[in-house]
């Protein structure tokens, strides 16, 4: 298995070739006056690093289809050579590699206090995953480690899941598991039972405080989600995940974004009730969902315009024990606030039609083209 998460900055500028010939001068009268010293030398940085090659379809200098700038990826996997996060430019060729970090996800670009920064998570990759959120400068040395706002839920079982998001006002999107000790009977599953909840949490990077926080167990009917809580023994050892929640965005109106993997909808969540004011997809979607739009345990769910009426997301259309689609896509959607109904704009099609079981990424380019992740 290889996942695959790759992002494109257009902003990020200092950058350290791990493979570079520095020194070679051309007609320099430093050097001729012996200012360099008598013995000009050159220096080499190398790598034994073995990332991930690319398999160009288009020339890799054809700039009217690959936009400028820096490939971001995220390897991980049991195929995976060395698994980690690696930057290339945009002909492929290796920038930086961060494999010291082991596996990473949420590998991107930020702006924090008006400068670039990296942004990623760091930990156990396997199964919910346990890390923390690494803010990485422009030299490439951490400025913020964050574990800190989740403390909250002090008393349960918290598991800090594999997503990581930032807002324009320097505060991190997180979100994490909390095993629930509840009666499951109403689910089909037994009175003294285990539920991952999934929380999302928001908070500042400078003053570590949490924001705002949310449950998906108190807002959201757990029997409208297609996790089947047969498929584990609901025990504080394998607590029934039935939610997933995958990515999370904010937007203007302090509201957020949110993409639940085993309910198979995305919610739009008011930031002040924490009420689900509207949801697509899934059980109970409020919209009708017009031909090609139905998706099936998707990720990356992002506003695609300004005027929130357009979601870009990866569709799986399946996971690893059940296949509703012949192949995962990226997909546009418009929502329509009128009729409520739900059309497709666009569909991206990977060249072998596969199911991506878990993760995929999907992000729209300067030019309009997509840049996509998969499991493959
Ligand atoms: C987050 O949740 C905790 C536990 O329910 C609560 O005590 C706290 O007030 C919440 N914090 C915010 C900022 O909503
Ligand atoms: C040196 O600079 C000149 C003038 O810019 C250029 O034509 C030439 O190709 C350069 N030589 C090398 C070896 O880079
Ligand atoms: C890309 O480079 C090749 C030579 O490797 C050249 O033939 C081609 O014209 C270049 N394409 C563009 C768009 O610059
Ligand atoms: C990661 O978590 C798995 C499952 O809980 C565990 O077996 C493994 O030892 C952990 N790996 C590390 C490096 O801690
Ligand atoms: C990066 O390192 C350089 C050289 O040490 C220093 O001048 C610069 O301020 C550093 N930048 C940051 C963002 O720390
Ligand atoms: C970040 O903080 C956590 C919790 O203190 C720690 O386990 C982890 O090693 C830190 N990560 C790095 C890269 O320093
Ligand atoms: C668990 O919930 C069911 C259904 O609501 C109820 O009948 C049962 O009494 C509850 N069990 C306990 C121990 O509260
Ligand atoms: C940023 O903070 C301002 C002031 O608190 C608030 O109005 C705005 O909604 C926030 N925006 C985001 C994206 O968090
Ligand atoms: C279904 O959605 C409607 C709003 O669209 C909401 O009022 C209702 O409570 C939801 N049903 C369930 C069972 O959650
Ligand atoms: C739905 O779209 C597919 C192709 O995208 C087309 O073949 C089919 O006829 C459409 N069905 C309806 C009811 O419009
Ligand atoms: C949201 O606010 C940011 C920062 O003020 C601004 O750059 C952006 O254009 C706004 N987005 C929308 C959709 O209004
Ligand atoms: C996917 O297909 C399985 C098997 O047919 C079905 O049980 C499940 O409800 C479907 N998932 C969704 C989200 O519709």
């Amino acid at each position: 298995m290889l996942l695959v998460a790759p992002f494109l900055s257009f902003f990020f500028a200092f950058l350290l070739h791990v493979v570079n010939a520095e020194n070679v001068y051309n007609s320099s009268e430093a050097y001729s006056a012996g200012e360099l010293g008598q013995t000009p030398s050159q220096s080499f940085y190398s790598s034994n690093y073995t990332p991930a090659a690319w398999n160009w379809v288009v020339e890799s200098n054809d700039t009217a289809n690959i936009p400028s700038g820096y490939l971001f990826m995220a390897l991980q996997g049991d195929d995976t050579v060395q698994p980690g996060a690696v930057i290339y430019d945009s002909s492929g060729e290796l920038v930086w590699s961060g494999a010291d970090y082991g596996a990473v996800t949420s590998f991107r670009v930020v702006s924090y206090l008006d400068a670039p920064h990296i942004l990623m998570w760091q930990g156990n990759t396997t199964r919910q995953g346990i890390g923390s959120v690494l803010l990485i400068d422009q030299n490439y040395s951490i400025v913020n480690n964050i574990t800190a706002g989740l403390s909250i839920f002090l008393g349960t079982i918290l598991i800090v899941t594999k997503r990581a998001e930032f807002t324009s006002n320097d505060t991190t999107l997180t979100a994490a598991y909390r095993a629930v000790n509840m009666n499951l009977t109403t689910y089909g599953g037994p009175e003294n039972g285990w539920l991952y909840d999934s929380v999302a949490q928001e908070v500042s990077i400078d003053t570590g405080v949490t924001i705002w926080n949310w449950s998906a167990i108190d807002h959201v009917d757990a029997r409208l989600c297609y996790s089947s809580i047969g498929d584990h023994d609901s025990s504080e050892d394998d607590p029934w995940n039935f939610f997933d929640l995958n990515s999370i965005e904010k937007d203007n109106s302090s509201n957020y974004l949110i993409s639940s993997r085993y309910c198979s909808a995305i919610y739009y969540v008011s930031g002040s009730s924490g009420e689900v004011l509207w949801q697509v997809g899934g059980a109970n979607s409020s919209f009708t969902m017009g031909n090609g739009t139905q998706f099936f345990y998707q990720h990356d769910a992002r506003w695609n315009d300004g005027q929130q009426t357009q979601i870009s997301l990866f569709d799986n259309g399946g996971t690893d024990l059940v296949t509703n689609e012949t192949t995962s896509r990226g997909l546009i959607i418009q929502l329509n606030f009128d009729s409520w109904t739900v059309e497709l704009v666009q569909e991206f099609l990977p060249y072998t039609s596969q199911v991506s079981e878990d993760q995929g990424s999907i992000q729209v380019q300067s030019n309009g083209n997509v840049l996509m992740g998969y499991v493959v």
